[in-house]
C-alpha cells in the first residue's frame, strides 16, 4: 500500500530548464559558469531568481548582506518557517550546479506544491545566501556566517577582492543591500540540497547522500617576503626567493595532509606572485592554504604543522613570513532528527542512499549553529566540481529535489 503522497514528484523538465536558463547568466568559457559574487552577472541571476519566485507567488525579503528569502505562506503565519536553499554565486571556473541546484531545487519544490495545491502549516522560505564561494571575497560562506553570528557585518563588508574592491561597496553597487537586519530571521529548520562535489556517491552507485556531518576547514593566507632581483645576473647564493618558499611550503602542505590519512585533505589553491614578471625573482608571494578534516584534532594538528613548516622554510631561505587565518569552521554534526527525515524520504521514494560526510563547506554548516539543519546530496560525474566540466544527470537532480520535496512536506507539516 503506497504511503500518502508517495507518488509526489517534482517536475524534472522544469527544474532542468531553470538550471539551464540560470547557467546562461555569467557563462564560463567551457560550458560552466563564472557568476562570481556581487558582479553584474550575480545581479542578473538574482533578478531572474526573484522574478521566478514572485511568479510562484512568493514574497521576497532581502537582508543587509544581500541574502534573499522568498516566502511561501503557510496556514499558520506564526509558525517558524522551514528554510530551503543554497547559493547562486559560482567559482570563476565553476560548474552549473554547485549551489544553484540547491536554490532552484527548492524553488521547484514550491512550484510543485503550487501545482498540487499542497498547503503546509509552516511557511516555506527559499533562500539564496550571498558569497558562499569565498572565491572573490574570502572567507567562504561569508553572508550565512554573518547571519549565524560567526562574523560581524562590519568585518564582512570590509573584505576586499584582489583588485581592492570592497564587499560592502560592491553589494551597494549592484543594489542588493536589503532593509532586513541580517540574522533577525528565526527558522524551524533549514534543508540544503547540494551536489556532492566528490566521487563517493557515484562510485558507490548511490543516488542520494544523507549528509550527517561536514568536515572542518582552515584557510591560512601566507605572505612570504624576499627580494625582487634579476633572474639572470643574480648569483644563486644571493637570492631571497619568495617563489621558492611558496613551492616548498606547497609540497609540505601535501605531505602533511597525506600524513593524516584517512580523512584529511590539503592544497594551495590561490597564489599571487609579485611582481610576477618572467625575469624577476619573486620578492613577495601571497598564497592560501586550504586544509580540511572531519576530525577536529587532525584539523588542529595540521594547522600547527603547516605553520611550523612555513616558518621553517622561511628561515631556511631568509624570507619574511606572516600567516593570517582567513577562513575557519569546525567539523559539523547535522540535526539527527532531520537526517532521519531525509533518509526516510529517500527510502519512501525508492532511491539508493548512504550516509555521507560533506567534503565541501556549505551555508548549512553555519546555519546549523542557529537552527536544526540537514543536507541532501546527489552525485556528480567523476566527483568533479569547481570545474566548468562539472556534470550531473537530470535524474540525479530530480532525485535530490524529490527527496527535498518529501522532507519539506514532512518538516513543514502538510495540512489536508
Ligand atoms: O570551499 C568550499 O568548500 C565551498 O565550496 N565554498
Ligand atoms: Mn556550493
Ligand atoms: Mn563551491
Amino acid at each position: 500500500m503506497p504511503a500518502p503522497g508517495e507518488n509526489l514528484r517534482i517536475n524534472s523538465a522544469r527544474l532542468w530548464d531553470s538550471l539551464d536558463q540560470m547557467a546562461q547568466i555569467g557563462p564560463g568559457v567551457a560550458g560552466g559558469c563564472n557568476r562570481q559574487t556581487l558582479t553584474d552577472a550575480d545581479n542578473e541571476g538574482r533578478h531572474l531568481f526573484q522574478r521566478w519566485c514572485e511568479e510562484a507567488g512568493m514574497a521576497m525579503g532581502v537582508d543587509s548582506m544581500g541574502n534573499m528569502f522568498a516566502t511561501r505562506a503557510g496556514t499558520d503565519a506564526d509558525a517558524l518557517p522551514v528554510y530551503m536553499g543554497s547559493h547562486l554565486d559560482t567559482q570563476p571556473t565553476g560548474g552549473r550546479y554547485d549551489g544553484v541546484l540547491g536554490v532552484l531545487g527548492a524553488l521547484e519544490v514550491v512550484r510543485t506544491m503550487n501545482d498540487l495545491g499542497v498547503k503546509t502549516r509552516r511557511p516555506i522560505v527559499v533562500t539564496n545566501w550571498t558569497n558562499e564561494e569565498g572565491a572573490r571575497f574570502a572567507p567562504a560562506m561569508l553572508a550565512s556566517g554573518v547571519f549565524a553570528g560567526i562574523h560581524t557585518e562590519e568585518y564582512a563588508k570590509s573584505r576586499k577582492d584582489l583588485e581592492g574592491k570592497v564587499f560592502g561597496e560592491e553589494l551597494a553597487r549592484i543594489g542588493w543591500v536589503g532593509d532586513e537586519p541580517v540574522g533577525a530571521r528565526t527558522m524551524h529548520a533549514m534543508l540544503e540540497l547540494h551536489i556532492e562535489q566528490g566521487p563517493i556517491l557515484e562510485a558507490e552507485g548511490k543516488t542520494i547522500g544523507v549528509v550527517t556531518h561536514g568536515q572542518g576547514l582552515w584557510w591560512l593566507e601566507i605572505t612570504l617576503t624576499g627580494k625582487d632581483a634579476h633572474t639572470g645576473s643574480t648569483p644563486m647564493n644571493m637570492r631571497v626567493n619568495a617563489g621558492l618558499g611558496m613551492a616548498r611550503i606547497t609540497e609540505r602542505v601535501h605531505q602533511i595532509a597525506m600524513s593524516h590519512q584517512p580523512g584529511a585533505v590539503g592544497a594551495v589553491g590561490q597564489v599571487n606572485v609579485f611582481p610576477n614578471s618572467r625575469n624577476v625573482i619573486p620578492g613577495k608571494v601571497v598564497f592560501t592554504v586550504d586544509i580540511r578534516s572531519p576530525d577536529q584534532a587532525k584539523l588542529d594538528a595540521m594547522r600547527a604543522e603547516v605553520e611550523r613548516a612555513a616558518h621553517a622554510v622561511a628561515t631556511e631561505l631568509g624570507l619574511g613570513c606572516s600567516i593570517e587565518a582567513v577562513g575557519h569552521f569546525a567539523p559539523v554534526t547535522f540535526d539527527p532528527d532531520l537526517v532521519k527525515v531525509v533518509r526516510q524520504a529517500a527510502e519512501k521514494l525508492g532511491h539508493s542512499h548512504m550516509d555521507i560526510i560533506s567534503g565541501a563547506g556549505h551555508d548549512a554548516c553555519w546555519i546549523n549553529r542557529v537552527a536544526p539543519t540537514v543536507m541532501v546530496m546527489c552525485p556528480c560525474v567523476g566527483g568533479l566540481s569547481h570545474n566548468e566540466a562539472e556534470e550531473i544527470s537530470p535524474e540525479w537532480a530530480a532525485a535530490g529535489a524529490d527527496v527535498l520535496l518529501h522532507a519539506a512536506l514532512e518538516v513543514a507539516e502538510v495540512v489536508s
